[in-house]
């Protein structure tokens, strides 16, 4: 039974005394319970007095409320986890405004049902779906000259390994790709621009890292012998969404960043070791950011540098250390990081990327310049590479950028987020014992995973909003019983100090996302009927067809019609209903749901959708509008007839 306290219901329990009590608890159980305590150096926690009090911070809502009929200004691009869809929340609000199916099965809009989101998903021989589940953990969109340009978004499924593309046009997914040989598939970014022609200032790739090492090819070879087992990092098209190649690697990639100029992508590796077990995986106190040069390995697969792993035909580099020794022609640059470091970060004027500790307090900042530099032979070590290494807090995992020279890094064990300047580090690291890089800190609830800035991983970043992905909400909503909801906490960074503007509810579990100033999205509110290959355009047209077993049932609907009255078929025939919407109404969606069928979607207007079914059950099934569309929406309904 849980037991509201009259404080929390009335909500006015003192800020940091409920945080407090179950704060305690949390941090010292996750330390121990990932038997993480050994791993982590002595912190200090206030170093400039600065340690944050949630109390001081909290300005409250009332300047930042959407009021009624009034819209967000900015659009957040959310992935799901192991919920497999998209989401996107209006900012500052906080509300949801849509969930895009992606990986999941979704009946609300018939995704995973319908035969054209089927074709997308990817099916068996028989028809069935392929997949029903995936984890997306990073949205990312496409850009043109360094900023959002409101084509595409991408995620990727960590658990059956696809990237997705979402057209922001309708914001629904439009293909699927799966990514060969790897597992795992965790970070993924697009490209900025092209790393040669400079003509090509927008998206053409995404690329996609890959956490766990497996077999190549994994076709039951080398099943108990781990240290032959390696990853890949993977390049997609962003047009076609296929594979383009690949990168054999030491040790693993976790996420993914890219450079301005097109030349760079970054990924963290906390298992340098190529570690089976955890405490493999966490053995040595450095670990590595590696860097991925576009140019010279496009130009190393044109020159047939490459191979290929199995039946799969996508060209593989050499990405290892051992093949990689020479700076000039390496196509890889591995710059050593403490220990198990997560997340990777570019500032948004270019300059800097930051891959954060983890079991480390610290935050590494290393130079794009310099990754350049020792690409040409010109710097002694990878290492040389870091210009900063300021100690920020305990469990740092991701930075998001304000564009004014700040950095806003999500402490996990400590549960806060801590800002801090990335000048005033590299101004210590060199050595002035006066720097300090800690500017503020503000306590959240509880044990954030992402931060993301509004604009922040464009170089329009405009240090407005930032929001914290919290895995653990705890007390800070009502109780639904053991699944708690998440906490997401959206903060204003534009002061000097962090304000928290409100919390707001993400249902599991949401890792990455990014915020996007509205006016770069243009979204289509009614579809174009010629976009459907299958449309049923007019009303005469409404008819079934029968070739041997084979029915298929060609109809409209429209407010509060259906085109047909009745189906009539035989037990056993295999049915395709395709129903088109000829309402050209904005909102005015319909649903067709078949009774004890499993049968459910929608039309929007001007939309053609189809299904094909075996009809295995005789008698009588209702067809209803399962959308509401109109006053007689409940009369919208029609007779599916099996006949024995
Ligand atoms: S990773 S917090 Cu994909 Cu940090 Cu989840
Ligand atoms: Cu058509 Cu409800
Ligand atoms: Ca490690």
């Amino acid at each position: 039974m849980s037991d509201l306290s009259k404080e929390q219901v009335n909500n006015d329990l003192p800020e940091d005394e409920g945080r407090r009590k179950f704060f305690g608890t949390t941090a010292a159980a996750s330390l121990a319970g990932a038997g993480l305590v050994m791993g982590l150096s002595a912190c200090k926690q206030s170093e400039n007095g600065v340690a944050g009090k949630a109390a001081d911070h909290l300005e409250g809502s009332s300047k930042f409320e959407v009021q009624p009929g009034k819209l967000d200004s900015y659009y957040s691009f959310s992935s799901a986890g192991h919920n497999g869809e998209m989401r996107i929340y209006g900012i500052p609000s906080g509300r949801t405004l849509k969930r895009i199916p992606v990986f999941n099965v979704d009946p609300m809009v018939g995704w995973g049902i319908t035969n054209e989101s089927k074709a997308i998903m990817g099916t068996n021989a028989d028809g069935s779906l392929k997949y029903m589940t995936g984890d997306t953990h990073h949205v990312h969109g496409s850009y043109t000259d360094g900023t959002y340009n409101g084509k595409y978004l991408w995620t990727n499924d960590k658990l059956n390994n696809r990237l997705a593309r979402i057209r922001m046009d309708r914001m629904e997914c439009d293909a699927i790709t799966d990514i060969p040989n790897v597992q795992g598939f965790h970070g993924i970014f697009p490209d900025k621009r092209d790393p040669v022609d400079a003509n090509v200032n927008f998206t053409t790739r995404v690329f996609c890292g890959s956490e766990f090492a497996s077999p190549k090819p994994n076709d039951g070879r080398d099943t108990s012998d781990p240290t032959k087992w390696f990853s890949l990092f993977t390049c997609v098209d962003a047009e076609s969404m296929e594979v383009r190649w690949q990168v054999r690697i030491n040790g693993n990639n976790d996420l993914v960043a890219t450079s301005y100029d097109g030349k760079l992508a970054a990924s963290n590796q906390y298992n340098t070791e190529n570690g089976a077990v955890l405490a493999d995986m966490m053995s040595v106190e450095r670990d590595a950011c590696v860097f991925f040069n576009i140019e010279r390995i496009e130009a190393a697969i044109k020159a047939g540098k490459s191979f290929t792993i199995g039946n799969t035909k996508v060209p593989v580099v050499d990405g290892t250390i051992d093949a990689n020794k020479d700076p000039k022609t390496a196509l890889v640059c591995y710059v050593p990081v403490p220990k198990n470091p997560h997340g990777v970060n570019i500032s948004p004027d270019g300059k800097y990327f930051v891959c954060s500790g983890k079991l480390s307090p610290t935050a590494t900042v290393i130079e794009t310049e310099l990754v350049h530099k020792w690409f040409a032979g010109e710097l002694k070590t990878e290492r040389d590479a870091v210009v900063a290494e300021p100690e920020i807090g305990l469990g740092p995992l991701h930075t998001a950028f304000d564009g004014k020279g700040n950095a806003y890094t999500t402490l996990f064990l400590d549960s806060q987020i801590v800002k801090w300047n990335v000048d005033k580090a590299i101004a210590q690291f060199k050595g002035d014992k006066s720097a300090q890089p800690v500017l503020d800190r503000i306590d959240v609830h509880y044990q954030p995973g992402h931060g993301y800035s509004s604009m922040g991983e464009t170089k329009e970043a405009d240090g407005k909003f930032f929001n914290s992905g919290n895995k653990f909400s705890k007390d800070r909503f009502l109780p639904v019983g053991p699944l708690h909801v998440e906490t997401e906490q959206l903060i204003d960074i534009s002061g000097e100090k962090m304000q928290l503007i409100h919390d707001h509810t993400a249902y599991p579990e949401p890792h990455d996302a990014i915020i996007v100033r509205a006016d770069l999205v243009k979204t289509k509110q009614v579809s174009d009927m010629n976009d459907y290959p299958n449309a049923v355009k007019s009303m005469s047209d409404n008819r079934i067809e029968r070739k041997g077993k084979k029915v298929m049932v060609y109809m409209t609907s429209q407010a509060p019609n259906f085109g047909l009255s009745e189906i009539k078929v035989k037990h056993g025939d295999d049915v395709t209903i395709t129903v088109t919407n000829h309402d050209k109404v904005e909102d005015l969606t319909h649903g067709f749901g078949i009774e004890n069928y499993n049968i459910n979607f929608i039309v929007n207007p001007q939309e053609t959708h189809s299904v094909s079914f075996k009809a295995n059950k005789v008698g009588v099934y209702w067809i209803y509008c399962t959308h509401f569309c109109h006053a007689l929406h409940l009369e919208m309904r029609m007779r599916f007839i099996v006949e024995a």
